[in-house]
């Protein structure tokens, strides 16, 4: 497509609240379009009112003013108790992983102002809990840590009467199998697991894990890990042909070997900067999620996606609220607001992850270029090569700790 005819397609989105404003920006930025070029399109955006989307919330129903200015008319669902609703609410989110104008407009419109601390692992996530932080009213899982915390009992069971937008999301995305009935999680996001490189200096044909655990003398010192202990693990089991919640003292022990080989190779374990490292092309391949992919794609073009032929994890993110947190009636109805169509379909165009979001998807929310793109939405013959991480038990856990704990150290 022509810079000038995807200029005028995000115009439109943006004009049809689908793409905030600093999104636009940044991918104005991205185009090669004159600065006055930029400026005449911006300015054109502005001047057009931005007409209210359909949203799958019932809407109407006076609001309270919002701290930080009036809140937009009717915007509050009527079956949200606002008399409950706390000044408050504190979120606890992987890092990059929300559009933050939603913050913003959640804040105008309930009157709750959101403070989000952010997190780079789910055991970070359960450490810090466990570590007593209580003040945390929702959090987001993956799969295998919302077992973990059903199974430990830090989970609050959600309120369905205020999460009534839970009807927006696509019913494959439900009953998971780490919460068959949704009782403590709605999935918020979810995705793969594999890598990403740099095509202009490794050509377009890389498929494998080999490209990572034994990599090539050019990449070496060029390769970055997430800093994920089931992740890396895994997807060293799973370039060994093991399965990827293999607990066997045999399997773990060439996991090690093979771990321990490439380090020397690796320039970080980084799961926040993987993505900024390849763009700077101080990396030339990279364990990445597929939004930071994607996004980084965006930045630079010679960068693909690859889901390795011996597979990879898939993984839903959730939302979650835990059982201490303070302020719970107004986590429900921060988890509600998530899930609106357009407030999901943003969200999802903002950092690129796959979206549960049914609605979102159907009523148009969603760009087309990230539902088309195959990283994200794998094709039916992908889907057979991806794996679930499962909560291995304690003994299980304790081995991958003490895994993760010698490579890092080593
Ligand atoms: N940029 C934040 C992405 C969060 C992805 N969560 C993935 C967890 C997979 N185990």
């Amino acid at each position: 497509m022509r810079p000038e005819n995807l200029a005028q397609r995000w115009l439109r989105d943006y004009r049809q609240g689908r793409l905030s404003r600093r999104e636009l920006l940044r991918r104005l930025g991205l185009l090669s379009l004159s600065v006055p070029t930029i400026g005449t399109l911006v300015a054109c955006a502005r001047s057009v009112e931005t007409p209210t989307a359909p949203s799958g919330a019932t809407p109407a129903a006076p609001t309270t003013p919002g701290e930080q200015g009036t809140p937009s008319a009717g915007a509050i669902p009527e079956y949200i108790d606002r008399t409950k609703l706390d000044k408050e609410l504190n979120f606890y989110n992987w890092s990059e992983y929300i559009d933050p104008d939603l913050l913003t407009e959640f804040q105008e419109t309930y009157g709750v102002k959101v403070t989000m601390d952010t997190y780079a692992s789910n055991e970070d996530l359960l450490a810090k809990l466990q570590g007593g932080a209580t003040g945390y009213d929702v959090i987001v899982p993956s799969d295998y840590m919302v077992s973990i915390m059903i199974n430990l009992g830090m989970l609050e069971p959600l309120d369905y009467s205020v999460i009534k937008t839970i009807t927006n999301i696509e019913p494959e995305n439900l009953k998971p199998y780490y919460d068959p009935e949704n009782t403590y999680s709605v999935p918020y996001m979810w995705g793969t697991s594999g890598y990403s490189y740099d095509t202009s200096v490794l050509g377009e044909d890389l498929t494998s894990w080999k490209e990572v655990f034994e990599p090539r003398p050019e990449v070496r010192k060029k390769v970055v890990m997430l800093d994920d202990q089931r992740e890396v693990i895994g997807a060293a089991l799973m370039y060994l042909g093991y399965e990827i919640n293999e607990t066997s003292d045999e399997a773990l022990a060439k996991a090690k070997e093979l771990l321990l080989a490439q380090k020397p190779y690796v320039l970080a374990y980084s799961s926040q900067n993987n993505d900024d490292l390849l763009v700077a092309g101080e990396a030339l391949i990279a364990h990445i999620w597929t939004g930071d992919a994607l996004l980084s794609e965006q930045e630079k073009p010679s960068l693909r996606y690859v889901i390795p032929i011996e597979g990879c994890t898939v993984w839903q993110d959730n939302l979650c609220v835990p059982k201490t947190a303070p302020h719970k009636y107004t986590a429900m109805a921060f988890i509600d607001f998530l899930n609106r169509p357009d407030i999901a379909g943003r969200n999802a165009n903002y950092i690129m992850y796959g979206s549960p979001n049914k609605a979102a998807r159907e009523q148009g929310y969603i760009d087309e270029a990230v539902l088309q793109n195959p990283g994200v939405y794998p094709p039916p013959e992908v889907w057979k090569r991806l794996q679930w991480i499962k909560d291995v038990g304690e003994a299980g856990a304790l081995k991958y700790d003490r895994l993760w704990t010698e490579i890092k150290t080593a």
